[in-house]
């Protein structure tokens, strides 16, 4: 029997996706973006899971890249095609994800694996991470939207010198950037992950799937984020979430927003 790409498991309505090729540090190869992107849709579908958590199988890598032993023959029009169906597949269906994803980015997260947490909504750091796009040491730019979230995340200036250097930088160096939202001991790293996701789990599903909407229609061209915040704020008024929460606000109670829709 094939070994499985990807690791799903599920606790406490978090879904944990663990991509598990350690032999080759993680890297993603074409059935491995397909399984992983798979897994999200499906980790969506399931109204019960409350936030999606993806890491890295062993310490020693979250994702070190793009598989290159598998693109390394590719042509003109096959990079271009996969580019495209990667994006589609994986990295869009993340950013656009209406349950919130976490990478947990265990050790390497280099090329399309810093693509691939970037993709994601937060990012948490063990002290041991590196993190770089080589893809120019390699005759190759970022592919898997780096070269556009990278730089909405940390500036343009930053974006270019970590792209055009080829350079890692360390988990500290990522949080001064602005580029993880925190870091922490590997043996605490999933921890930290799910304490995150489980205050998520807490509140209103739906909320949250229309702030992930806002936030990236910001960075949408041609969108204007504050017309659809205008939308998405006046959308939630008279749902059952909305009702729950400030019901649970006047009767001086924690909100349950389980069961509901
Ligand atoms: N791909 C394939 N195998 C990889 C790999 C990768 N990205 N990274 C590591 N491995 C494999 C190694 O080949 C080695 O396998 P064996 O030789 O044992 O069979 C095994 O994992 C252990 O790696 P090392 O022996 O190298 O371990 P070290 O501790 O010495 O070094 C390292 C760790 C992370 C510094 C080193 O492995 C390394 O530099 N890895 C490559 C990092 C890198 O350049 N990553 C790729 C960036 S380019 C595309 C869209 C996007 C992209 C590409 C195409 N299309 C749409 C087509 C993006 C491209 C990238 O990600």
């Amino acid at each position: 029997m094939n070994q499985k790409n990807v690791i799903k498991e599920i606790k406490d309505n978090i879904c944990c996706l663990t991509i598990n090729r350690p032999k080759h540090l993680n890297a993603l190869n074409k059935n491995t973006i397909k399984e992983l992107g798979l897994e999200i849709i499906n980790a969506q579908k399931d109204k019960s899971n409350r936030c999606i958590i993806i890491t890295g199988s062993e310490n020693k890598a979250f994702v070190a890249g793009a598989d290159i032993k598998e693109f390394i023959s590719f042509t003109k029009i096959e990079g271009e095609k996969l580019a495209r169906k990667g994006q589609e597949e994986l990295f869009d269906v993340i950013e656009n994800s209406n349950t919130p994803v976490i990478a947990a980015i265990n050790g390497f997260a280099l090329g399309g694996g810093l693509e691939l947490a970037i993709a994601c909504h937060i990012r948490v750091a063990s002290e041991n991470a590196k993190m770089g796009l080589p893809e120019v040491s390699l005759g190759l730019i970022p592919g898997y939207g780096g070269t556009q979230r990278l730089a909405s995340l940390v500036g343009k200036g930053k974006a270019l010198e970590m792209i055009a250097t080829a350079g890692m930088i360390s988990a500290d160096e990522a949080k001064q950037w602005g580029l993880v939202n925190h870091v922490c001991l590997q043996q605490d790293l999933m921890e930290k992950s799910i304490n995150i996701a489980k205050k998520i789990s807490k509140n209103s599903p739906m909320a949250i799937s229309k702030s992930i909407r806002c936030i990236n229609s910001g960075f949408t061209p041609g969108t204007n984020g504050f017309e659809v915040e205008k939308i998405e704020f006046g959308s939630c008024f008279a749902t059952p979430e909305f009702i729950e929460g400030t019901t649970a606000f006047i009767e001086k109670r924690k909100p349950n927003f389980s069961n509901i829709g």
